[in-house]
């Protein structure tokens, strides 16, 4: 049988980051009864796999699980080409126990500087799972690229947005609106082939 993804489904959306979380709602449109993964007391598992798409999944499939209910989780993080795609998904764990991006943000910042490096360009991934409690899951990625600029600018994203500027625009994702943010993120891009793949 096909997975399909009916518009009303009860999905709980696996992820215990409030930016995050925003924008997925944003992203969703209200398609589907969104329950938070906070809310029904879910514990944050180990990410434990190499790759955006297997801690995605993992993220996913831990959720279904626990709550019996279809899971949507995401995946992402910062990747900088003269840091070799650095922090990528150790993008959270960057900024610390307490998840301070504005120290993250000067780590990436000394990295770049020790390491002389003269192209500043980086993406941003996000890879979205859905699990269903039954076992099957359905994976995708979406980027973004863009240039890093210092100091961080804006207020208006969460974590390592005050320092990305996305491809044909010259403002960082922390000045823009959510909602254009929302129309060209990596976050919209993968969503839009689990769409095409479920919907
Ligand atoms: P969950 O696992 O509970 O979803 P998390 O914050 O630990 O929350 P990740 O492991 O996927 O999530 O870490 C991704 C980090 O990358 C996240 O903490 C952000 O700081 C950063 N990141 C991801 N998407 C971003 C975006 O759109 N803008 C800015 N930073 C982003």
């Amino acid at each position: 049988m096909a997975l399909k993804l009916e518009p009303g489904t009860r999905l709980v959306v696996a992820t215990h980051n409030a930016g995050k979380a925003r924008e997925l709602a944003e992203i969703l449109e209200n398609r589907f009864e969104l329950v938070t993964a906070g809310s029904l007391g879910l514990h944050e598992p180990d990410e434990t796999e190499t790759t955006f798409v297997g801690n995605a999944l993992l993220k996913a499939r831990a959720a279904a699980e626990a709550s019996g209910l279809i899971a949507l989780a995401d995946d992402s993080g910062l990747s900088v080409v003269a840091l070799d795609g650095a922090p990528g998904i150790y993008s959270a764990r960057w900024a610390g126990p307490g998840r301070n991006f504005t120290e993250a943000m000067k780590k990436v910042e000394a990295r770049l500087e020790e390491a002389r490096a003269q192209d500043f360009s980086a993406w941003f991934t996000s890879a979205l799972a859905v699990a269903w409690p039954s076992g099957p899951g359905v994976v995708v990625e979406g980027r973004i690229d863009g240039t890093l600029t210092f100091p961080p600018r804006g207020e208006k994203g969460f974590g390592y947005d005050p320092i990305f500027i996305p491809e044909g625009l010259d403002r960082t994702f922390g000045e823009i609106e959510p909602l254009q943010k929302d129309g060209i993120s990596h976050r919209a891009r993968a969503f839009a082939k689990l769409k095409a793949a479920l919907f």
